[in-house]
């Protein structure tokens, strides 16, 4: 995967065609926030992310140790169940695969629980957050994350909708039972394709 640091090039126009899923609409150069709770104002040097759970080795990295391992960049979109898209949006941060490999999930993991500082949680089958789809990312065109929009850290996992995207990610679990997190015992759909409209519970 392309490494890009620092981008601060001016964007290029988006080729909008055949990018948005069904019933979203496009918010242009805006970046809505949606946050259900009260956000936290963390030091960057305060954040650390860690996989336990089913794993063989559960593992904590500091901000500063994740910015150490190989980086990647999603250039692409980002859908949010409430109807907002954002097209050619871009983000660096470090692949869950490379997480991944080095906790060693066990064979038994099926699913992941993403938690959040504050307590948000969301549910993934394992498969939805490896091979190239998942990161943790701290950097937005080229600038740190900011805070409002999950800063220093989040997760990423733009093939789903937005929920999926823990804000203040600090732990990512391994389990055998799919545990659902806070808006999937809401209502929201467990998994959350947006291109199959995957909005509600009962939702194809
Ligand atoms: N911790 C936390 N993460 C969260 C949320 C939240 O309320 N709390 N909202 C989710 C939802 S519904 C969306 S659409 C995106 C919004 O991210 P943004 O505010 O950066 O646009 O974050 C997701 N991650
Ligand atoms: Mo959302």
């Amino acid at each position: 995967m392309p490494v890009t640091r620092g981008f601060t090039g001016r964007r290029r126009p988006v080729d909008r065609e055949g990018r948005l899923p069904p019933g979203q609409h496009d918010v242009g150069d805006g970046w809505p926030v949606l946050t259900a709770e009260a956000e936290p104002h963390l030091r960057p040097e305060q954040v650390s992310v860690t996989l336990d759970g089913l794993v063989a080795t559960a593992t904590t990295w500091s901000l500063a140790e994740l910015q150490a391992l190989p980086h990647s960049t999603y250039a692409g979109d980002i859908h949010c169940v409430t109807s907002w898209s954002k097209l050619g949006t871009r983000f660096t941060g470090v692949s869950l695969d490379v997480l991944l490999e080095a906790a060693g999930p066990l064979e038994r993991a099926t699913h992941v629980v993403a938690e959040s500082v504050t307590g948000y949680t969301t549910n993934l089958p394992l498969e939805h957050v490896t091979g190239g789809r998942a990161w943790v990312v701290w950097d937005h065109e080229g600038r740190p994350l900011p805070p409002e929009h999950g800063g220093p850290l989040r997760l990423l996992v733009p093939h789903l909708y937005f929920w999926k995207s823990a804000k203040w990610v600090s732990r990512i679990e391994l389990t055998d039972v799919d545990r659902p997190g806070f808006w999937e015992r809401y209502g929201y759909h467990d998994l959350g394709d947006p291109w199959t409209e995957q909005r509600y519970v009962g939702d194809a």
